[in-house]
């Protein structure tokens, strides 16, 4: 978790709730404070800002570099936010383990704004605990200066002359299932046999990779020339697309995740009236837009959409707004999966790690 991140967008949004002063206080002010946690730079510079402007309700932000270190965080602490950014499986593990409060949805008229096909999902039926944020895939990106992919293919993270410059993603389910679906599995799978692949070509691939990196360094680490490919979300890579002219990006031929992320809010949150009225706010379709023009991430918000509200571009781009035919949806772990793919990570953990990054 990158603690200063957060320490200085809470700051900003001080600064700015000072700078607004109470002539903006009305009757919609509501007080109290709401403690959000989300990736790091996942909202539009504004949203924090305007939203506590709007309802006088102060705001503080901490952020994630690793999504299973979040929801170890709250569990934990489930007191700690009020408002959490959780990929669809961890939904799932969290209502199960109670970690979760129940939304009322009547205190979230906007939701009829989504898109249905992102409503009442497998990971969460009903909505009773969550709301859809963002969706994507996960794909290539590379420098066209430094890589010649051959075709669309997940190999060209194992060419060998792109050694030391290479970086997968820091999250072991995400490379334990695109790994498999490298080979031609399920994004899932449960046989051993598979599975113990997808181990030998992680295993065989470490020497090359410059590390298992969080999407914040990789997008950075392209942008800046530093690393030349990479394993990286979507909506990262239309972000780091639209500040270097030499990256490029595809989805690979032999398919990909489909990944929704969620609001969620945590079981004790101590304000979770004003959770429900963030969220609210986070589905007009202006606010929801916003964020996906920064941050490059497609947003499941049909209304933003047939108003025209994302930039031509990013709408265009199959690096934000990937086309489903070829991407599979992630399923929440069992017990027996997550026993299963736990064994794999240690074996792909144990064997000599990374080179150091460049
Ligand atoms: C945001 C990362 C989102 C992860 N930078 C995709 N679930």
């Amino acid at each position: 978790m990158s603690r200063w991140t957060g320490v200085l967008a809470a700051a900003i949004v001080g600064l700015a709730a000072l700078a607004a002063g109470c002539t903006s206080a009305d009757e919609s002010d509501t007080g109290g404070e709401l403690h959000i946690f989300n990736w790091e730079d996942y909202f539009a510079p504004t949203t924090l800002e305007d939203f506590q402007a709007e309802f006088g309700i102060e705001v503080f932000l901490d952020t994630f570099d690793d999504e299973q270190a979040a929801a170890s965080a709250i569990q934990s602490d489930p007191s700690q936010y009020d408002v959490v950014v959780l990929s669809g499986s961890l939904v799932a593990e969290m209502a199960e383990r109670k970690l979760l409060a129940e939304l009322d949805l009547s205190n979230i008229p906007d939701l009829p704004n989504v898109d249905p096909k992102f409503l009442d999902q497998s990971w969460d039926p009903g909505n009773r605990y969550s709301v859809p944020y963002t969706w994507g895939s996960t794909g290539v990106i590379y420098n066209t200066k430094y890589a010649e992919p051959a075709g669309k293919s997940w190999s060209l993270l194992r060419d060998p002359s792109l050694a030391g410059r290479v970086a997968l993603l820091n999250d072991s389910t995400v490379v334990m299932g695109l790994t498999l679906k490298s080979l031609g599995y399920s994004l899932v799978s449960r046989d051993p046999g598979e599975l113990q692949e997808a181990v030998e070509v992680v295993v065989d691939q470490k020497p090359l990779i410059a590390g298992f990196l969080d999407p914040i360094a990789i997008r950075d680490g392209m942008i800046s020339g530093d690393l030349w490919a990479a394993q990286l979300y979507g909506g990262d890579a239309a972000f780091a697309m639209a500040e270097n002219e030499d990256l490029a990006f595809f989805v690979p031929d032999e398919g990909s995740d489909f990944f929704v992320d969620n609001l969620v809010i945590p079981r004790d949150s101590n304000n979770k009236e004003g959770a429900e009225l963030f969220i609210n706010y986070i589905l007009r379709p202006d606010v929801h837009a916003a964020i996906s023009n920064y941050t490059g991430y497609a947003i499941p918000n049909q209304a933003a959409l047939e108003q025209n509200l994302i930039d031509d571009e990013l709408m265009a781009s199959e690096a934000a707004y990937p086309s489903l035919d070829i991407l599979e949806a992630w399923r929440p772990f069992d017990t027996e999966r997550l026993s299963l793919w736990n064994e794999a990570w240690a074996d792909i953990q144990r064997e000599a790690s990374a080179s150091p990054y460049p």
